[in-house]
């Protein structure tokens, strides 16, 4: 096992990982920005190196940085985290050319999983449902792209090879407006992502976004650790997410999932991942895969009682998965709402200092946090806090908690989305299940006007 990580990221995620070094043994190096300084996740670490200036691009981002970190405290392995870094192949590829362990798949997966369409491919080949659409990349002939949107039958979405995420799509609902669409989504992926590359899929109107986590060791092991819904959305930005997903039954569960940790042994893939996909009428499409640990991985924690960020560390050391897919057994339903520093009806940022904190407790409730009282959240990264889940035997109980735990909650100084996530907890489409994903845009359009 390594004896020492470095943690190449800030704010909740930093402490949850260093939380799992820590159990494991490993000793923690913290690196931080000029903004982070004071952070409790700094001070708690064994070691600490500044990487520099408050903005990401200077210091989260910068990758000399956090190699010679790594070189001056002579730890084995980096931890990336989620966001940042952690799905950058160029990173991956030097920090093992700089003789370190990256905690996350081989730079080839992470490469092959960035592009869309060799995701898709990829992900096709091995046996996995994906959303009907083009082979591969769009080509250039005109005649070509109408014939294949005729195929495929309107509605159908253009998107970026390059892009992921909600970035760099288009819906065409015409033919009359085909290729125009198909013409600026190019221009505007070229410009993003420095790749013009489109491909073309059938549009779903109203799917649900379920997603499949797995674990993957380097000598053939697979497993799948149920889904998540992770429909509660608002511009691409999950709000609330929980496992199991309502309504997917254990015969699905199981036939997506052997689908997914198959694909994970064809591609020999190296630690956790994420298979996203659209859920409609039934039928999963695989759209995307991620590569990292997720913000919302503590909901499939909670009810397999797996440390997934351990795992990842686990299997980084070259490890074998320590137990089959007969030994995962989902127990019981977790929620967890993201807590953000923004103003809960118009959704602006609201960094600052926080002059009152106290966190929720009791049974079921579950608190990842880097915020103290007194902390300044400061304005140069995202504005989520902190993460409240709550665990229940029943969907039901869990929310009861979560209802509770959000009214113990007391965040002061700046504003938080504790309100919206009240008012959820409250919302009857909410309590019924199987939400998609444009529910929650559309019940504050509503409720805006
Ligand atoms: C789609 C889709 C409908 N049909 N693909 C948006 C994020 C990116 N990961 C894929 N996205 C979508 N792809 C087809 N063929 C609708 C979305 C989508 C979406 C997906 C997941 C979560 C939130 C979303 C919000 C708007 C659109």
């Amino acid at each position: 096992m390594f004896e020492k990580v470095l943690i190449a990221n800030r704010g909740e995620i930093a402490l949850r990982i260093q939380r799992a070094c820590r159990e494991l043994g490993i000793k923690t190096v913290a690196v931080h920005s000029e903004a982070d300084r004071e952070a409790k996740y700094v001070k708690l670490a064994d070691e600490s190196v500044c990487i520099g200036p408050a903005p990401s691009s200077q210091s989260y981002l910068n990758i000399p940085a956090v190699i010679s970190a790594a070189e001056v405290t002579d730890a084995e392995a980096i931890h990336p985290g989620y966001g940042f870094l952690s799905e950058n192949a160029d990173f991956a590829e030097r920090v093992e050319q700089s003789g370190f362990v990256f905690i996350g798949p081989r730079a080839e997966t992470i490469r092959l999983m960035g592009d869309k369409v060799s995701a898709k491919d990829a992900m096709k080949a091995a046996g996995v449902p994906c959303v009907p659409g083009s082979e591969g990349a769009l080509p250039d002939d005109p005649d070509v792209i109408m014939r294949t949107a005729k195929e495929i039958g309107y509605p159908v979405i253009i998107k970026a090879a390059g892009g992921g995420g909600g970035r760099g799509m288009r819906v065409v609902h015409t033919e009359a407006a085909l290729l125009n669409s198909v013409s600026m989504t190019k221009a505007e992926a070229g410009a993003a992502f420095g790749n013009p590359t489109v491909y073309m899929e059938k549009f779903l109107e109203q799917p649900r976004h379920i997603e499949i986590q797995v674990l993957s060791d380097e000598h053939g092991n697979a497993v799948y650790l149920g889904e998540r819904d992770c429909s509660m959305q608002r511009r691409h930005q999950k709000v609330l997410e929980e496992a199991p997903a309502p309504g997917i039954t254990q015969k699905m569960r199981e036939k997506i999932g052997e689908r997914c940790a198959d694909a994970c042994r064809r591609i020999n893939y190296r630690g956790a991942g994420t298979f996203e996909f659209l859920y409609e009428n039934g039928e999963f499409y695989f759209i995307e895969m991620n590569t990292r640990v997720q913000v919302e991985h503590p909901v499939t924690e909670m009810i397999t009682g797996i440390d997934i960020v351990q795992q990842q560390i686990l299997i980084a050391a070259g490890e074998k998965l320590s137990f089959k897919q007969s030994d995962i057994v989902l127990r019981g339903h977790a929620i967890e709402c993201r807590i953000n520093a923004e103003d809960p009806y118009n959704f602006v940022p609201s960094p600052g200092r926080i002059n009152t904190f106290h966190m929720p407790g009791g049974p079921g409730i579950r608190v990842d946090t880097h915020a103290y009282q007194n902390y300044l959240v400061p304005p140069h990264y995202d504005s989520m806090i902190g993460k409240l889940i709550a665990y229940g035997d029943t969907r039901q109980q869990a929310i009861a908690r979560m209802r509770i735990a959000l009214s113990e909650m007391v965040v002061e100084g700046i504003k938080t989305n504790v309100p919206l996530h009240s008012d959820l907890m409250n919302d009857a489409a909410f309590h019924l299940g199987e939400t998609s994903i444009h529910y929650l845009e559309h019940k504050l359009g509503i409720s805006s006007k």
